[in-house]
């Protein structure tokens, strides 16, 4: 950019704060804001509407893991869940209520990209370039998602093929797959949604596993007539589902994570899973992870084993060589013809698109930083030479067993107590300290060395390539939000 653009520019609108995406962070941050009384946002959203993940992933049998009750806003309780675990259309419905009730959609521009976003530190503003043109503001809120790129895989010729081909997370539905040769790429948790839906109406599915998950039982259940409406009409019997979950995850999961006996159940229930869904020794064989449980993702289903034992389905676990204009050709020099090829194979997860879209003081973005660093903000939200910005679901704030909304609404108290303290301190900007980011960091890795993600023998996204973890939570919620429940000056540049 050859030019600081100022207030005198008309093309150039000033706001107080930016937030990048209007998914769960984006919107909590919207809602929390003006609530706070921090009215004059903008939130730039790239889709046409809201919802972030759960607008974006629409493929059949998208469902979240994370039961119902948990899975929504502590301010905004839905009476309207259906079943124990919830569907993708009831989770985007809630998301659009929540937004249309909260009298902040007026500052939502949708179909709108954030091209860069540069901190001017003379100003001290960040100027934001987005594709309706630009904006001067004074904190940058970014809540692009951690898994909102998907990832195409790297297989040569896949570019050649002639058939219908899309990412799980962009699912085509003006593909008919009723009577077609399918296959699936991946076997992780979208791919074991998609694979039964897809076995029920294509003529030949191939699913491709070049590792096989842990696949517990999914306890889920339409809510009977009478308990829908008493949890429509009694928010506190939504309130105790809700704290029942919550406790019943947060007290185990921590544990389990670094005491591998007490996984052991979970693994016991899992080759149970396998038992019963698959009567194919060979086959269960083959799906039968060789590394401990909870190392990966660990993912819930009834209904995978039983399709991947159907007639019409081949579990391909030969290594993927090559994609021709018609098929893919395994290294053992077998090719599959198919007419549609559907990749579930994952989200960018460490080199963020938006972070080479972020500049900071120094003049280098996000991602060069974090290419020198590793992927690390302070309490996943704040990091050194950018100043005034915050990030939602950040760094090392992921969940493998809780939920991500409980994250979000902890990042965001912090950030609206960050905003407050700039206001009452009439201070420009706030920057966390090196000291402080790397105090932090570093406290979190040598929590993150015992835990089954590290010591589990699987390679999974949690990693980075230096092996350390750079997405996950170590500790119990609680603690995140105890930790992020005041914005802590101290940690900043004076
Ligand atoms: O992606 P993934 P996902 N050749 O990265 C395989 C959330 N989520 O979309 O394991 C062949 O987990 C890859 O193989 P491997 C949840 O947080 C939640 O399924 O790396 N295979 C793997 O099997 C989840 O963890 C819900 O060896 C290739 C798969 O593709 C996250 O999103 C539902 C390959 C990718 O699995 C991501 O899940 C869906 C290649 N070149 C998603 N590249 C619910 O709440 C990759 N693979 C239910």
């Amino acid at each position: 950019m050859s030019h600081s653009p100022t207030r005198r520019d008309p093309s150039v609108q000033r706001v107080r704060h930016l937030v990048i995406g209007a998914g769960f962070g984006g919107l909590c941050a919207a809602i929390k804001l003006n609530e706070a009384g921090e009215s004059d946002f903008v939130v730039i959203e790239k889709g046409s509407d809201v919802g972030g993940t759960w607008r974006d992933n629409t493929y059949p049998g998208a469902a979240c893991d994370v039961p119902s009750q948990l899975y929504s806003f502590s301010f905004a309780s839905n009476p309207d869940w259906t079943m124990s675990f919830s569907p993708q259309p009831e989770i985007q419905a809630y998301i659009q209520r929540v937004a249309r009730r909260s009298g902040t959609l007026d500052r939502f521009e949708f179909d709108t990209a954030v091209l860069s976003a540069r901190w001017d530190d003379a100003a001290a503003r960040w100027v934001v370039e987005t594709t309706r043109g630009t904006y001067l503001a004074e904190t940058v809120i970014s809540a692009a998602g951690g898994l909102s790129e998907p990832k195409l895989p790297e297989i040569e010729g896949i570019e050649s093929f002639g058939g219908e081909l899309f990412h799980s997370a962009r699912w085509n539905h003006d593909v008919d797959l009723a009577g077609k040769r399918v296959a699936v790429i991946g076997t992780g948790a979208s791919a074991i949604q998609i694979v039964p839906q897809v076995q029920q109406v294509a003529a030949h599915l191939d699913v491709y596993q070049r590792t096989a998950p842990w696949v517990i039982p999914r306890n889920d259940r339409t809510y009977s007539g009478l308990e829908r409406a008493a949890l429509k009409h009694l928010p506190p019997l939504r309130r105790a589902y809700r704290t029942g979950i919550y406790w019943g995850r947060e007290g185990y999961v921590p544990a389990f994570t670094r005491l591998p006996k007490l996984a052991l159940p979970a693994q016991q229930m899992a080759r149970a899973n396998i038992r019963r869904g698959i009567a194919d020794p060979e086959l269960r064989a083959k799906v039968t992870p060789d590394f401990a449980i909870g190392c990966k993702r660990i993912l819930i289903s009834n209904t995978y084993y039983p399709a991947l034992a159907a007639d019409n389905v081949d579990l391909v676990t030969e290594r993927i060589a090559r994609v021709t204009p018609s098929g893919i050709v395994t290294a053992d020099g077998v090719e599959r013809p198919i007419d549609v090829l559907i990749v579930a194979t994952g989200f960018y997860t460490t080199e963020l698109p938006i972070t080479e879209h972020l500049v900071g003081r120094t003049g280098r973005t996000l991602a060069e930083r974090w290419s020198e660093t590793g992927m690390a903000a302070y309490k996943g939200t704040t990091v050194p030479e950018f100043p005034n910005l915050f990030l939602i679901v950040g760094p090392n704030t992921g969940l493998g067993h809780s939920s991500m909304v409980f994250m979000i609404e902890s990042q965001v108290a912090y950030i609206v107590d960050a905003v407050r303290t700039l206001r009452r301190e009439g201070l420009a900007a706030l920057e966390v300290t090196e000291d402080a980011a790397s105090a932090f960091n570093a406290d979190l890795q040598r929590r993150m060395q015992p835990t089954v993600w590290n010591t589990g023998g699987c390679s999974s996204w949690y990693l980075d390539e230096h092996g350390n973890n750079t997405t996950l939570w170590p500790r119990s919620t609680f603690t995140f939000k105890r930790l992020l429940a005041r914005f802590d000056r101290d940690a900043y540049h004076l």
